[in-house]
């Protein structure tokens, strides 16, 4: 090797930043809305209804030297005590075991006993930042400034963020505030990886985003899917997917009059499914009555609860 090429070696450059972030809240505050805005693109479904994410998912952005890795995390159940309950909880204490940062989530202005267990949970010796989403929804900024002095007495926070989920450069002065906290170390990930999840597992998830989206509060949350064929030929995905129900009655309600129901929620989450497969797809979407699966740990480890 000559003198000159071992000068032009890259070793002196600014040394990778690489940190676990995980975003915790009680369900509905804008954790995968939040998560989404901050990876740039759609990682985690969301809905007006509460406990929407099921499942532990990751969100990756790399800007510059830094790599922040989110984990998003199913709303902390309070009521109920099912297996599908427990599970989520479950969930959300794994994610906090080796982080680097906490976000913790609330509504700005608000603070209840959903919040307040929460809080209890997070660890002691982790840095926590407190954001207040949902600004957009406070019409009086002033009104907030007791309610942060009140929040700063529950805990110290490392740093107070208020923001809205929706707007995106509100999530990256975020990452500006989050970066000196991520250690200096490898990357986890590609600098171009959005999320350890498949396309398989994303497309189950936007299905069930569609039935969350297209029914009413009538529907219990504990309806799933799964996926039951993938099939790549070329440009072209066949998927099939079975949309798991508690009861008859559920049933009847997804498929809607004359089948009308059921036909919209499999073509919105087409149409989505090919923007993000950047290919055709045929979706065939069927409705299956299983009593009781969320309440059987048996069940809920058929379809993918770890
Ligand atoms: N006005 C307003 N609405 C928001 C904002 N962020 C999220 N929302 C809405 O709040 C609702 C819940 O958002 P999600 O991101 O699904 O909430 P979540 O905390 O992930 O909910 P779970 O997964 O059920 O725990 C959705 O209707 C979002 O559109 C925000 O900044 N402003
Ligand atoms: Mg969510």
């Amino acid at each position: 090797m000559t003198e000159e090429n071992r000068t032009s070696e890259p070793s002196e450059g600014p040394a990778q930043r690489c940190g676990l972030i995980a975003i915790v809240g009680r369900p509905n505050v804008g954790k995968s809305t939040l998560l989404n805005a901050l990876v740039g693109q759609k990682v985690s479904i969301t809905s007006r209804k509460a406990q929407t994410t099921r499942h532990r998912i990751t969100g990756v952005r790399t800007v510059e030297e830094a790599q922040f890795v989110f984990v998003d995390t199913p709303g902390f159940q309070t009521k109920h005590g099912t297996a599908l309950n427990r599970n989520l909880n479950r969930t959300v204490h794994g994610a906090l075991g080796d982080v680097d940062v906490v976000l913790f989530v609330v509504e700005a202005g608000k603070f209840g006993l959903d919040d307040a267990k929460v809080l209890d949970l997070l660890p002691k010796d982790k840095p926590v930042v407190l954001v207040a989403n949902k600004l957009d929804t406070v019409h009086r900024r002033a009104e907030l400034m007791p309610w942060l002095k009140s929040m700063q007495e529950r805990r110290n926070f490392e740093e107070f963020v208020p923001l809205s989920a929706t707007k995106d450069a509100d999530a990256l002065r975020l990452m500006q505030i989050l970066k000196p906290h991520l250690p200096q170390q490898d990357w986890y990930y590609d600098s171009e990886a959005l999320t350890d999840r498949s396309e398989r597992f994303l497309a189950s998830e936007l299905i069930r985003e569609k039935l969350f989206r297209l029914t009413g509060d009538e529907l219990p949350y504990s309806a799933t899917v799964v996926i039951d064929r993938w099939e790549e030929e070329g440009q072209l995905r066949r998927i099939s997917a079975t949309i798991v129900v508690e009861r008859d009655a559920q049933k009847g309600m997804i498929i809607g009059h004359a089948g009308e129901r059921l036909k919209r929620i499999g073509s919105e989450a087409r149409q989505e499914l090919e923007r993000l497969t950047e290919s055709r797809v045929f979706l065939e979407l069927w409705v299956k009555v299983r009593s009781g699966w969320a309440d059987s740990e048996e069940h809920l480890r058929s379809y993918g609860y770890e």
